[in-house]
């Protein structure tokens, strides 16, 4: 656990993104990542896919009581996302405040949400809400290889 902790803490900690397929099909994917890039952050894994319902249904099994549960899991199969791993000191708490509130009309301009969309049903990204989901989404979205840990050479001018 001490091994782990050390890993996967302080600058190390890890979150998962998903631009969704409204993201994808808007052309947003480019602009999306280059505010994470210009953050500081750091993009440790990534891939194209059109994700599986069974995968969509995990993913959101918390939420397998809404009303929504059925079309949100439409709606994420209907197209490709581009599915991310980002690094970094409070990644996964920066991410959520890059990307705005859930309802993209209570999120403000300079978020994600805040700047690309209107709905609740068409909400462009999705970031892990806390540290513990993001393991778990990352483990159910990657396989350990597909992770690629990199000496990031900007380190020194990014943190104390
Ligand atoms: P989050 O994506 O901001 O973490 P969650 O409450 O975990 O928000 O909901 C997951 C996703 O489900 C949202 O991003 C959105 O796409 C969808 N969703 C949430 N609430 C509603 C709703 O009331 N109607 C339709 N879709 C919703």
């Amino acid at each position: 656990a001490g091994l782990f902790q050390s890993a996967c803490s302080g600058a190390n900690e890890r979150t998962f993104v998903a631009i969704k397929p409204d993201g994808v099909h808007r052309r947003l994917v480019g602009e999306i990542i280059r505010r994470f890039e210009r953050k500081g952050l750091q993009l440790v894994g990534m891939k194209l896919l059109q994700a599986s319902e069974e995968l969509l249904k995990e993913h959101y099994v918390a939420l397998r009581d809404r009303p929504f549960y059925g079309r949100l899991v439409k709606y994420m199969s209907s197209g490709p996302v581009v599915a991310m791993v980002w690094q970094g000191l409070d990644v996964v708490k920066t991410v959520r405040t890059m990307i705005g509130e859930t309802n993209p009309a209570e999120s403000r301009p300079g978020t994600i949400r805040g700047d690309f969309c209107v709905e609740v049903s068409k909400n462009v990204i999705h970031g892990s809400d806390s540290v513990e989901s993001a393991q778990q989404e990352i483990s159910l979205w990657f396989r350990p290889e597909e992770l690629t840990c990199w000496e990031d050479t900007a380190e020194h001018w990014i943190y104390a």
